[in-house]
């Protein structure tokens, strides 16, 4: 390898401590990416090809010069000319292709795939503004563009383009590349199309476009608002353009192979991310057509080829298309689904197993599950659910094709960069062979009641705490206590997530203190979380957390003891900051609602204690630490899941029955708040709240209360609370992406 030093002469005439981080960044970016690509590795026969609406990767740099193998020979370089790694990687910036879990996971997994020396692409969209940068204006969410894509960058624009065609308007694509690089393995590519005539131009207030202008819009955003038509026919633009790009470049790359089209599922397989890219069934389909393959035949093929995964049961998550938008945007699919459906028909008597339903709306899940090889949840709670409630009536049918994997995080991002520290003092400790295999990291149970290493892990955790403390400072101009308890919960805003359940709980300490009750030791709750623009309530959770944000820090008798931080603009950047400084890792969803979390492997793994429900994969997280390691409350899925077939939760029963619950939710419609805040939302939170409670907030709070305080008082004794840090991060090596990636290899892709 070339060092910075000859790099930066070579390009820029100077020393590196005459370079600006712009400047060393670049120099880094283009040093790493030709790194990258020497490692090329030859194709093999069959390959993965992961399609994904979203790939939520990061900043690369870090991530791309630990798998090379060349992070800490760079830092030490740079150091010596005094310069700083960690400025240097502040001027990339993030690409937010994603909203949330799924785009993570889908990272993670490409990851994984390389790094387990897998022939495996993802394949997805370049979207130009990705998803929209939020801002807080006047205690409430605003939203604002995100442009990512500079003039250098990972981008690689290749020769590949095809013609995309919508009824009477053809596109042209363009493919773009990132190299993936695995640790200390092969290269792999992220495939991302995307069109030139993309206008960046058109937006104009916010994150407001011409939803209609689709040569201008089509890559624009990750999908924008689509809570009316326009909305959602664009985004049935972008989930067709993404899948006929994609299966046409795999048809090309498994033909360039010698693959016969009847043998494609020897050179192929597709995991469909949810839903989103599902019209890639019904479009290789209608290309195999084209290429002379018989309906039945190219039937058969592609179910051969394509295997779904679930991420959610929330219904309103579960795409189902008019049958009108589809003709309106792709009629060439509509009959191919049409036939799709009338097969289905004619095979069950069972209606709600069709795929065009009486109001004739499109199920995308069960096109997949009917012509697809394998369909996996995402936590063994979730899948069973699937198997039991959701999707029953196609488990009785196809129960060969069900399985479980549970999600994964990638250990190099989630440890490796964003906590040396902890890495440093587990190699120490029990050596480097967690790195390659993540499941050595039980040998440092052994030392569960070492109190030097015991020690050494509260050290870390208060050095990761003043740390954040001195980025919050910075960023957010918030002063925080790193002697306080950080509690945290950062995730997309939603009901079911019960960002709103937290913030009852704030409401209690706040009225706690200004009674004279102070806790022993004072808090700090950290929310982050983004909420969809057109998500009405999520939108009044988040301006309710900013008003007790206001009221909470600037009340001089309260400050003291609790404070309250939301992070702007939640992103992948501060994920990695906030999760090692943690303490408590709220993972508190309604049961069965949450498919898994991934957010909660990552915080176990930092030494972070979870408290949370008994939902997704929080289950199996507390399989393994045991229950003195973890805070479970609430109510159980099987209960939660008889109060909605029953329809019998009534939110205002515990409002009017507990003193307490009423004391909190008023509240929010009190004068200290009115004072703050507008009066709309907060309005219109409580009265949701009263009457309605979806997600069953009032179901659970007392628990909550009760088990959060129990967590509170645990952690005075130190030696006690490391303990549980020690096995949390002693157990996390089931959630090692790595082992997702190896079973999904083995039960579905079953790659060389
Ligand atoms: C998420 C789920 O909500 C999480 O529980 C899960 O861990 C991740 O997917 C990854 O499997 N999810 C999401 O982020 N977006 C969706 N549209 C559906 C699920």
């Amino acid at each position: 390898m070339m060092n910075v030093t000859d790099y930066v002469k070579a390009n820029y005439g100077k020393e590196i401590e005459h370079c600006t981080n712009e400047e060393l960044y670049h120099a880094l970016l283009s040093m790493t990416s030709r790194m990258a690509e020497e490692k090329k590795s030859n194709e093999g026969k069959k390959k993965l090809y992961y399609i994904s609406a979203e790939f939520l990767i990061g900043k690369l740099l870090s991530n791309n010069m630990i798998n090379l193998g060349i992070y800490e020979e760079v830092r030490e370089e740079l150091a010596a000319h005094g310069k700083d790694i960690c400025a240097v990687e502040e001027a990339e910036p993030e690409p937010s292709l994603g909203n949330g879990g799924l785009g993570r996971l889908a990272a993670c997994f490409l990851d994984s795939i390389a790094t387990l020396g897998l022939n495996g692409d993802g394949i997805g969209l370049n979207y130009h503004l990705g998803l929209f940068k939020q801002e807080f204006e006047n205690n409430l969410q605003k939203e604002t563009k995100n442009p990512w894509i500079e003039k250098h960058s990972w981008l690689k624009r290749t020769e590949i383009s095809y013609p995309v065609t919508f009824g009477n308007l053809t596109v042209h694509s363009r493919l773009y590349d990132i190299a993936v690089t695995g640790y200390h393995n092969r290269t792999n590519q992220l495939h991302l199309f995307d069109i030139e005539t993309v206008d960046e131009g058109i937006v104009t207030d916010g994150i407001s476009f011409d939803k209609e202008d689709i040569k201008k819009n089509l890559t624009l955003f990750l999908y924008p608002d689509d809570s009316d038509e326009k909305g959602q026919l664009l985004r049935i633009f972008q989930q067709y353009f993404m899948v006929s790009n994609g299966a046409r470049y795999i048809l090309d790359e498994c033909v360039a192979k010698g693959c016969k089209l009847y043998d494609l599922p020897d050179y192929a397989v597709i995991q469909i991310n949810d839903t989103h890219p599902s019209m890639v069934i019904p479009e290789l389909i209608r290309l195999l057509m084209e290429r002379g393959v018989e309906l039945d035949d190219a039937i058969a093929i592609v179910s051969k080829t394509c295997a779904y995964t679930n991420h959610t049961i929330l219904a309103e998550a579960l795409e189902k298309w008019p049958i009108a938008y589809l003709k309106k945007v792709v009629p060439q699919l509509v009959p191919i689904i049409e036939i799709l459906d009338d097969k289905v028909r004619r095979k069950f008597d069972d209606t709600s197993l069709a795929i065009i339903d009486k109001s004739d709306r499109v199920h995308m899940a069960h096109m997949d599950i009917h012509y697809g090889f394998s369909v996996n949840g995402v936590a063994y709670l979730h899948t069973e659910i699937l198997k039991e409630n959701e999707l029953h009536g196609f488990y009785e049918i196809y129960p060969e094709k069900f399985n479980n994997k549970t999600n994964g995080i990638t250990f190099r991002r989630w440890l490796l960069h964003c906590n040396r520290p902890l890495a440093n003092l587990l190699e120490e400790t029990i050596g480097d062979g967690f790195k390659e295999d993540a499941m050595k990291l039980e040998m440092l149970e052994k030392y569960k009641d070492d109190e030097a290493v015991l020690q050494k892990l509260l050290d870390i955790k208060m050095r990761n705490k003043k740390e954040l403390k001195e980025y919050l400072k910075r960023t957010q101009g918030v002063e925080i206590d790193e002697n306080s308890i950080y509690d945290i919960q950062i995730k997309r805003l939603h009901e079911y997530k019960r960002q709103q359940m937290n913030a009852l709980y704030v409401i209690r300490k706040y009225l706690e203190i200004k009674g004279g009750k102070l806790p022993v030791r004072p808090i700090t709750v950290i929310f982050g979380a983004k909420a969809a623009p057109a998500y009405v309530i999520a939108k009044d959770i988040i301006h309710l957390i900013l008003c007790l944000q206001e009221l909470v820090n600037h009340d001089p008798e309260v400050s003291p003891y609790l404070k309250v931080v939301m992070i702007e603009n939640y992103n992948v950047t501060q994920a990695e900051k906030l999760i090692p400084a943690c303490d408590i890792s709220e993972q508190i969803s309604l049961a069965s609602k949450e498919a898994s979390g991934t957010g909660n492997m990552k915080f176990m793994l930092n030494g972070a204690v979870t408290l949370g429900t008994m939902d997704g994969a929080n289950v199996e997280i507390a399989e393994l630490v045991g229950k003195e390691n973890i805070y479970i409350f609430g109510e159980s899925s099987e209960t939660v899941i008889e109060h909605y077939a029953k329809a019998d939760y009534c939110s205002r029963d515990y409002y009017e029955e507990h003193e307490d619950i009423k004391e909190v939710v008023d509240f929010i419609v009190g004068p200290e708040l009115m004072e703050i805040g507008q009066k709309e939302n907060l309005e219109r939170l409580y009265k949701e709240l009263l009457n309605k409670d979806w997600f069953m907030t009032l179901l659970d709070y007392e628990d909550y209360v009760k088990t959060r305080e129990q967590a509170y008082s645990d952690y005075e004794d130190r030696m006690a609370w490391a303990k549980k840090m020690l096995v949390n991060t002693s157990e996390a090596g089931y959630f090692s992406s790595d082992r997702t990636i190896a079973e999904y290899n083995r039960d579905i892709w079953k790659l060389k």
